[in-house]
């Protein structure tokens, strides 16, 4: 468990406002509508986004992906021969680290995320595993290291975007390189033209406008590694590393939004409630709901997960005893036993904030 700072530290902000630069990360950066949780593959365009620094200009016939380091071969491959390896396509769930964000404070000034951050995509592409086995990984090599085409300023540096897996990782099956989502050629903003998944584990790790695969001897220290998605209280500390997605449920919001507050209202009777939960710990094992705002829950009706690291669906029947006003919960427990907390957990990054989400609901007659 975790205690607020008394005095909001540096690069974070105490205000209930939003700044200026929270809100233009925010009309660059876009989460999914929590009305498409109804869908079992999330559509092209309703997915999350989030971009660090810009969408990179790409040249398609010239590209290729360079893989090196400390290997035997080095290879060059075209998206030609990506495309002509083994193919496997999969559902995953992928989710910014930065969910949640907005709901502390003080908070870190970066993208102000809720609850939106996240997607469930049809991924197809290609097996890291047998490339790296081709390249022959030399017996030194710990980390691999992932590049992108995009670069900017962060941290006070000038930074290509690069993150590390150890090899045990890297290795896993179900890490691809994919250059499909839903059937479709990769959209420029998710990372056309190859881009790596790690199911599991927050979004950051599966680098977008993929250039370059590097194996090394020593431990990977890039910005994005070692610099940020640290979980830990204080500047100074040195902070446990955020990797697998934390276990998350959401539900879609029923009834009708008041434009403004996006209120809900729903008319008197019985009230049928849906949504998906998903972990990096999972499958899920259970989803409750609550309508007194975490203070009583009921277990919902939990479907088998689709895919491996797919969400799951969840639906119940509420039955409110009367008109007036109620607040929904609905909370998930993965396979591991980790449960979602009712209150945000503070971090001074503002990473894997997974408490219960919260609908204000008005009953009318
Ligand atoms: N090259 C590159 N890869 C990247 C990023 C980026 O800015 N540049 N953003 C990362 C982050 S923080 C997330 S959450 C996911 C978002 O993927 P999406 O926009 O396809 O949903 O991509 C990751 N890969
Ligand atoms: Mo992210």
């Amino acid at each position: 468990m975790t205690t607020r700072p008394s005095e909001a530290p540096s690069g974070t902000t105490e205000s209930d406002q939003i700044t200026r630069e929270e809100l233009q990360l925010t009309t660059r950066n876009h989460g999914m509508l929590l009305e498409a949780l109804r869908y079992d593959v999330t559509p092209l365009g309703m997915h999350y986004v989030l971009v660090h620094y810009d969408i990179p200009a790409v040249d398609e016939p010239t590209w290729q992906l360079q893989i090196g380091g400390q290997v035997r071969r080095r290879i060059q491959l075209s998206l030609a021969d990506l495309r002509a390896r083994p193919r496997i396509v999969q559902q995953i769930t992928m989710e910014c680290a930065g969910t949640g964000r907005a709901r502390l404070s003080p908070r870190a000034l970066s993208q102000p995320w809720l609850h939106e951050a996240i997607g469930n995509a049809e991924w197809a592409g290609t097996p890291l595993a047998p490339l790296l086995d081709e390249a022959g990984l030399l017996d030194d090599v710990v980390e691999i290291v992932f590049t992108g085409l995009d670069r900017g300023i962060e941290g006070g540096h000038d930074q290509v975007y690069e993150r590390s897996l150890p090899i045990t990782e890297a290795r896993r099956e179900e890490v691809v390189l994919a250059y499909e989502m839903n059937g479709q050629p990769l959209p420029p903003q998710h990372g056309l033209p190859l881009r790596l998944l790690v199911p599991g584990w927050y979004g950051m790790t599966s680098v977008k406008w993929l250039s370059r695969i590097t194996a090394v001897s020593e431990r990977f220290e890039g910005y994005q590694q070692t610099g940020a998605y640290l979980w830990r209280q204080h500047p100074d500390e040195q902070g446990e590393p955020v990797d697998h997605i934390a276990v998350r449920s959401l539900m879609i919001p029923p009834g009708i939004p008041e434009f403004l507050t996006r209120h809900r209202y729903v008319e008197r009777g019985p009230c049928q409630l849906s949504g998906r939960a998903w972990s990096g710990s999972g499958p899920i094992v259970r989803v409750e709901l609550s309508a007194d705002g975490g203070r009583s829950w009921t277990d919902t009706l939990l479907c088998q997960p689709i895919a491996p690291h797919a969400w799951q669906a969840w639906t119940s029947t509420w039955q409110p005893p009367g008109i007036g006003d109620y607040e929904l919960c609905c909370r998930a427990t993965d396979a591991a036993g980790n449960t979602q907390p009712l209150q945000p957990v503070w971090n001074l990054g503002g990473y894997a904030v997974n408490a219960v989400q919260r609908v204000p609901v008005t009953v009318r007659g």
